[in-house]
């Protein structure tokens, strides 16, 4: 049936959280997370995908609810042996996960694209959605710094976003191409709405928009896209979205969000505490309370994203 289905494109911590509520309003396999890979590594011989993994441990409730990111219950002897033998351990790899770590990278390096893998844990964790990386292809955020060039988890993690952005790179954005299965929930006649979750726009959002060709074909589906504000008040919720707009030079205003998804957007979602700015907004504009303290603000904010799109279809 036309517009029972939902894309909904995410980053780490914060999109995960709306995707979740996404997955409860619309039902089960009505929903397609696309999500941020920019910020992959390799790291102790092991491929970590962490926004993919934020995404399936949220989808499958088993989310870490003290930091967002990793397993609920986990226990880190791994990392305390790691310590003891002078191994790295500034990304900090509980036991559990690092099954997760362990078995996508033996099934990539016998071949599997990311996809394949991704949909097959999804499978195995009983998420009763799709989860589906950007790209099979790497496509790695790198942030040009005051104090120079880093990958993304290095800047992130080990330097806790202290040194100033001037720019980010989205290395070997040339060479990839949209995971096929998001091509597909793209052009599924069931699509209804594509909602961009309240990530960082720079920092995940923008690599997911640089895979060649995934904007127009976001365009061109010919369903309302509507952003939900990663600013509450005038601040992030979590991470350095204020922190890299102002190094950019970009008023950190959630009007100035609106600006920088332009034209790709039909509705903005904006927190209750920014109201004022909404005259300063081209895009129709839904107000609400968008911070996401509990499993029923999730399915709130959710519910009301959807019914905003429903209404902006009803309009066209
Ligand atoms: N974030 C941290 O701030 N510190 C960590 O040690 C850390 C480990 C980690 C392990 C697995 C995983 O899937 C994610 C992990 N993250 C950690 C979160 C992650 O690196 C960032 O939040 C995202 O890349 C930004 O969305």
């Amino acid at each position: 049936m036309r517009g029972t289905h939902i894309l909904a494109l995410s980053g780490g911590v914060g999109g995960a959280k709306l995707a979740d509520g996404l997955m409860q309003a619309v039902g089960d396999g009505q929903l397609s997370v696309a999500v941020n890979t920019g910020d992959d590594f390799s790291h102790l011989g092991l491929h970590i995908s962490p926004d993919i993994d934020t995404a399936l441990y949220t989808l499958a409730g088993l989310a870490n609810p003290a930091t967002g990111w990793g397993r609920r219950d986990e226990t880190w002897t791994f990392m305390a042996a790691l310590e003891q033998l002078g191994g790295e351990t500034w990304f900090r790899l509980g036991d559990g996960d690092l099954a997760t770590h362990v078995e996508r990278t033996r099934r990539l390096a016998a071949g599997e694209p990311l996809s394949a893998i991704v949909d097959d844990f999804v499978r195995r964790l009983g998420i009763a959605a799709a989860i589906v990386p950007m790209s099979d292809q790497p496509l790695r955020t790198r942030v040009h710094s005051d104090e120079g060039v880093f990958d993304f988890q290095d800047y992130f993690v080990r330097l806790q976003c202290r040194p100033v952005t001037r720019s980010i790179e989205f290395v070997g954005a040339d060479k990839a191409s949209p995971c096929p299965a998001l091509l597909q929930a793209l052009a599924d006649p069931a699509l209804g709405a594509i909602v961009i979750c309240p990530s960082n726009p720079y920092l995940s959002i923008a690599p997911i928009l640089a895979v060649p060709g995934l904007r127009e074909a976001l365009r061109a589906a010919g369903v309302p896209v509507v952003a939900v504000s990663p600013l509450v008040g005038g601040a992030a919720v979590k991470g350095p979205t204020a922190k890299i707009m102002a190094e950019l030079g970009i008023p950190v205003s959630a009007d100035e969000i609106a600006r920088h998804y332009g034209e790709l957007l039909d509705g903005f979602v904006l927190d209750v505490r920014d109201a004022a700015l909404r005259a300063r907004i081209a895009q129709p504009v839904h107000v609400t309370d968008t911070l996401m303290l509990t499993p029923a603000d999730r399915v709130r904010v959710a519910g009301e994203t959807l019914d905003f799109a429903r209404r902006l279809r009803a309009l066209r």
